[in-house]
C-alpha cells in the first residue's frame, strides 16, 4: 500500500477498534513507516490500518524476515525505531531471528505481534505460539497486552524502552479480541515506569579517574563501539580525540564513529582487523573503550588481550562492564554526555608522541594487502572501487562472511549512520532487506547491499519490494561461488575439506533481476567494473550486479579462534 501523507485518521474513521487505538498511538509516536505482513490474528490491525489510510506508508515485504531486518537498516540509518508487524505464529517466528539480531546490536525496534484470542491462548489454537516465551531472551522487553484500556500505555512505554538507554528490540503481542474489541471511552496512555531508570549522565569522580589516567598514560589507545553511534557522539569524539591525539581503533560496528580518513585511525580491530589496530589493542597501557562490548570476535583469547593495560570502560549498560574484561575504571553513562564530560577538563599535552608514532608507522608498514592479478575481480579490488566510485557517501549494508569483512576493511567510512551489517548474531540474510530500509530511511543517499551469493539467496526474494518501489538499492553479489567464509575456515582449520561449503548451482542472477523487472548485470573481468559500475551506482534506479569474484581469496589478516591478538596470520609488510 503506498499511501500519501495528510489525510487525517479521526475523518477516516467510523468505528474505533482496539487496532484504531493501536494506528492512533502510532501516529502519536511520530511512525512514518511500517514494515509488516498480514494474516488472520493482525486483520483487525490491518483494517484500522486501512482506514488511517494516509498516515503512513506501509511497506509489504515478501517474507517476515524481510520486514523486520529492513525495519533495522530503517533504524540504524534515520535514528527513529524501526516498527514491525506480524501475525500470530509463523508470522511471528519468523520474526524471531531479526529480533535477535537487534538485540545483539542494540537496534531499537517495536514489533507488534497478532495473537490468539485471549479465551483460546494455551490451548493449542490455530496459528498460536507462545511468542511471550521465545522472545524473551531476545528481547530488551516485551508485553502481551490482556486489555483494551492498556494498548495506549503499553505502545508508549514500548517505545520509550526500545529508545532509551541501550536501544534494543520490544515486543507487543496483542490478542485478536483486543484489537478487534469496540471502545468509546478516553483512555488514559500515561505511564510510570520507576524500575527502568537508565543511567544517562556519568559520575564526576569516575571522570576525573579517567582524566588523571590519561594524563599518566604513554600508550593511550581509544576503542570506538557502536554505543558512539547510538547516542549520536561523533563530534564529541572528534573533539576529546583531537585534544589529546590519541589514536583510535573501532569494532566492526563502530566504523563511522571516527573519520577513517583521519591520521589518528588505525581501522578496525579484532578477527579480521588490522595489525595497527590490534597491535594498539595489544600493547597500550590505557585503554579507554567507548560503547563497545568487548565482543569475542574483537577479543581474540581474553588472556592476551590489552594484557599491559588498565581499562576504562564507558557504557550506557551497567552488565557490560566488566563483563569479559576487567575494567578499571568503570563510567556507567550515555556516551555523548561522557565525552562531553571529559571534553569539559582541561587539556594537557600528553607525552605520547613515540606511542602514536610507532602506531602511525605500523599503518604505512603493514597495510591490508590483495594480490592483484591482472583480469579476475578481486573482492577486496572490488570493495575498494565501490568506496571510490560513491565517494564514500553510499549507505553500505553487508550480509554475513568474507565480503562483510572485505567492507568492513577497504570501504572507509568518514560519518557516522552510513554502516549497516549484522554484527552480534552474524545473520545471513540481512544485508539486502537492510538495505531497502536504509533506503527509505534516507531517501537522500543511495543504498549499497553488498552480499555475498549464499547469504543473498536467503532473503532474495525482497526484490519484489524494489520492482514495486523502484527504490534505487544496489545490490553488489560478491559472487565467489561458495559460502566464502566457512570455505576458508574449512581451507585454514579442517585440511581443506571443502564439506557442503562450494555452491556451484545457482540462479542466472540476471535473469532473476530481469524477472523482477529490475536491471541486471554480470561482470566477469575487472575492465566490466571500471566501464559499467561507475554509471550504475550514479543512476536512480534499482540495479543488480552479479561479480564473479575469484573464489580462493581469503580474509586477512586472521586471529585464529583461541589466538590473542597479536598472533595474527595473513600480515605482509
Ligand atoms: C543464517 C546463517 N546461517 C549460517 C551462517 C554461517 N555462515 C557464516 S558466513 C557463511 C558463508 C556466507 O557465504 P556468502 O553469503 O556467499 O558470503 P561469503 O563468505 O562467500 O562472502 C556462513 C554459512 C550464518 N552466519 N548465518
Ligand atoms: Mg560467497
Amino acid at each position: 500500500m503506498k499511501v500519501k501523507a495528510g489525510a487525517s485518521v479521526k475523518e477516516q474513521t467510523t468505528v474505533q477498534t482496539g487496532a484504531d487505538l493501536l494506528v492512533h498511538a502510532l501516529i502519536d509516536q511520530g511512525v512514518d513507516t511500517l514494515f509488516g505482513y498480514p494474516g488472520g490474528a493482525v486483520l483487525p490491525i490491518y483494517d484500522a490500518i486501512y482506514r488511517a489510510k494516509g498516515s503512513f506508508d506501509h511497506i509489504l515485504p515478501r517474507h517476515e524476515q524481510g520486514a523486520i531486518h529492513a525495519a533495522e537498516g530503517y533504524a540504524r540509518v534515520s535514528k527513529r525505531p524501526g516498527v514491525v508487524i506480524g501475525t500470530s505464529g509463523p508470522g511471528a517466528t519468523n520474526l524471531v531471528t531479526g529480533i535477535a539480531d537487534a538485540m545483539m546490536d542494540s537496534i531499537p525496534l517495536v514489533i507488534f505481534t497478532g495473537q490468539v484470542a485471549k479465551g483460546v491462548i494455551g490451548t493449542d489454537a490455530f496459528q498460536e505460539s507462545d511468542i511471550m516465551g521465545i522472545t524473551t531472551p531476545i528481547t530488551k522487553h516485551n508485553y502481551q497486552v490482556q486489555d483494551l484500556e492498556e494498548l495506549p500505555r503499553v505502545v508508549k512505554e514500548a517505545f520509550h524502552i526500545a529508545t532509551t538507554g541501550r536501544p534494543g528490540p520490544v515486543v507487543v503481542d496483542i490478542p485478536k479480541d483486543i484489537s478487534a474489541s469496540i471502545h468509546n471511552k478516553k483512555i488514559e496512555s500515561d505511564f510510570h515506569l520507576p524500575g527502568y531508570q537508565p543511567t544517562i549522565k556519568p559520575n564526576p569522580l569516575q571522570i576525573n579517574k579517567l582524566h588523571e589516567a590519561l594524563l599518566e598514560a604513554k600508550k593511550p589507545v581509544v576503542l570506538t563501539g557502536s554505543g558512539i553511534i547510538h547516542s549520536e557522539a561523533s563530534s564529541e569524539l572528534i573533539e576529546f580525540v583531537q585534544n589529546y591525539q590519541l589514536p583510535v581503533a573501532s569494532t566492526l560496528l563502530g566504523l563511522g564513529a571516527y573519520p577513517g580518513s583521519d591520521d589518528l585511525f588505525l581501522g578496525m580491530a579484532g578477527m579480521h582487523g588490522t595489525y595497527s589496530a590490534n597491535m594498539a589493542l595489544y600493547e597500550c597501557d590505557l585503554l579507554i573503550n567507548i560503547g563497545a562490548r568487548f565482543d569475542d570476535r574483537l577479543t581474540g583469547n581474553l588472556e592476551h588481550f590489552a594484557p599491559h593495560a588498565s581499562v576504562a570502560h564507558i557504557d550506557i549498560d551497567p552488565a557490560e562492564i566488566g563483563k569479559n574484561v576487567p575494567t578499571a575504571i568503570p563510567i556507567v553513562s550515555d556516551a555523548k554526555a561522557a565525552l562531553a564530560s571529559l571534553n569539559e577538563k582541561k587539556v594537557y599535552v600528553l607525552d605520547h608522541q613515540d606511542w602514536v608514532a610507532k602506531l602511525e608507522g605500523n599503518k604505512k608498514e603493514f597495510p591490508l594487502w590483495h594480490d592483484q592479478p591482472e583480469e579476475s575481480i578481486v573482492p577486496q579490488w572490488l570493495l575498494q572501487k565501490v568506496y571510490e566510485y560513491t565517494n564514500g557517501e553510499a549507505v553500505v549494508t553487508t550480509d554475513v562472511g568474507q565480503h562483510q569483512m572485505w567492507a568492513a576493511q577497504y570501504y572507509s567510512f568518514d560519518r557516522p549512520n552510513r554502516w549497516v551489517t549484522s554484527g552480534g548474531l552474524g545473520t545471513m540474510g540481512f544485508g539486502f532487506p537492510a538495505a531497502i530500509g536504509a533506503q527509505l530511511g534516507d531517501m537522500s543517499s543511495t543504498s549499497v547491499a553488498i552480499v555475498g551469493d549464499g547469504g543473498f539467496q536467503m532473503t532474495l526474494q525482497e526484490l519484489s519490494v524494489l520492482q514495486e518501489r523502484r527504490l534505487p538499492v544496489k545490490v553488489i553479489i560478491v559472487n565467489n561461488q561458495a559460502l566464502g567464509m566457512v570455505r576458508q575456515w574449512q581451507e585454514k582449520f579442517y585440511e581443506e575439506r571443502y564439506s557442503e561449503s562450494i555452491i556451484d548451482v545457482q540462479p542466472d542472477f540476471v535473469k532473476l533481476a530481469e524477472s523482477y523487472q529490475i536491471a541486471g548485470y554480470r561482470f566477469d573481468s575487472q575492465k566490466e567494473v571500471e566501464t559499467k559500475l561507475p554509471e550504475i551506482l550514479a543512476d536512480d534506479q534499482p540495479a543488480l550486479i552479479d561479480c564473479r569474484v575469484l573464489q580462493k581469496e581469503n580474509v586477512y589478516p586472521m586471529i585464529a579462534p583461541g589466538k590473542g591478538l597479536h598472533e595474527m596470520i595473513g600480515v605482509k609488510r
